[in-house]
């Protein structure tokens, strides 16, 4: 028997049962150091994001480690998109777009997805390169080390097996898992993906109760992945996602991580919880009608998160 469903979010991404299953990415170019096609190069690409994706967000992050910033441009679009997508608050300064799909119908005019961000845009070609944030924040790991910080790995060569599992489990439970619950529209879709949302969460307050970070005494991409998910948590998984068995500041591991990346040098200016709130509780017209966007939580990102003291072993390349 067919279960009875709500209206869904994004109805062409919805199984019959209730749950959310997210489009692929439509574009997946590689800029490569020694690249034919797309080579990197210094103020060739130009970065499109929103302040409030967190797929987006990683890629910022990385762009900021790697101290890329005056090497790929970035463009913010408004927080709010209706119907027609993201748009700019002011016309794209690059390209002059009124709206982020311009640069998907300019690379593909038979383009019938939904517009998404991150998108890594190629000036000369004019073309999108990818809109896959994966594939991006790897571009950034290691293509362009001619001219970044190539001294930070955040993909060490013998740690990448597990590195792969564990963004793996995360991506399914954690980050996109906050979406299948949020945007469920059976009962049973949205409490599977909630249950396994938070015994994944409780899995990482155990493994970051020895490790200061998920792969030891630095962070790797895999914290960047889960620290996009994190911050948002709170402010609106917690409550429009309906994630609310526990809060982060409910997790003393959790929360001290959290504070820990939020505090490394450059990471608290990419946070903007003003457009994560707008966007989320604005945008999701299924789930908050009235978009009344709420006053919480209180969060100090800023205070002290004592984690220095907590062991610096490696963990082993098995340990998912
Ligand atoms: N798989 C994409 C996901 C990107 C994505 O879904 N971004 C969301 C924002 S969080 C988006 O642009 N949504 C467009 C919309 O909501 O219409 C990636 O890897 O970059």
């Amino acid at each position: 028997m067919p279960v009875m469903t709500a209206k869904a979010q994004f109805p062409d991404e919805q199984s019959p049962s209730g749950e959310f299953l997210r489009q692929q990415d439509a574009f997946r170019n590689w800029v490569r150091s020694d690249g034919a096609d797309y080579p990197a190069k210094a103020g060739r690409y130009h970065l499109y994001v929103s302040l409030a994706c967190p797929w987006a967000h990683r890629t910022i992050v990385v762009r900021r480690l790697k101290r890329l910033e005056d090497v790929v441009g970035m463009t913010v679009v408004d927080p709010i998109r209706d119907e027609r997508g993201w748009r700019f608050a002011q016309p794209d300064p690059l390209n002059g777009w009124a709206f982020l799909s311009e640069a998907y119908f300019a690379t593909d005019p038979a383009f019938t997805g939904r517009v998404t961000v991150p998108v890594l845009w190629d000036t000369q070609s004019k073309r999108i390169v990818s809109n896959s944030d994966d594939d991006i924040m790897r571009m950034f790991e290691t293509e362009f080390d001619a001219f970044g910080d190539a001294g930070l790995d955040l993909y060490p060569e013998s740690q990448r097996d597990a590195i792969d599992a564990l963004n793996e489990r995360l991506y399914e439970t954690v980050n996109d898992g906050v979406y299948r619950a949020g945007f469920a529209t059976s009962q049973r879709a949205y409490e599977r993906a909630a249950y396994k949302l938070f015994e994944t969460l409780d899995a990482m307050e155990e493994r970051l109760a020895t490790s200061r970070y998920l792969f030891g005494d630095t962070p790797v991409e895999t914290d960047w992945r889960f620290f996009v998910t994190l911050v948002r948590f709170d402010a609106v998984y917690y409550g429009h996602f309906k994630c609310n068995l526990r809060r982060i500041v409910d997790y003393p591991n959790l929360y001290g991580y959290l504070r820990d990346l939020y505090q490394i040098d450059g990471i608290a200016e990419t946070v903007n919880f003003d457009h994560i709130k707008r966007h989320y509780y604005y945008t999701h017209d299924d789930i908050n009608p009235t978009r009344i966007v709420p006053i919480g939580p209180m969060l100090d990102l800023n205070s002290p998160h004592g984690r220095a003291s907590v062991s610096q072993g490696q963990l082993g390349i098995s340990a998912v």
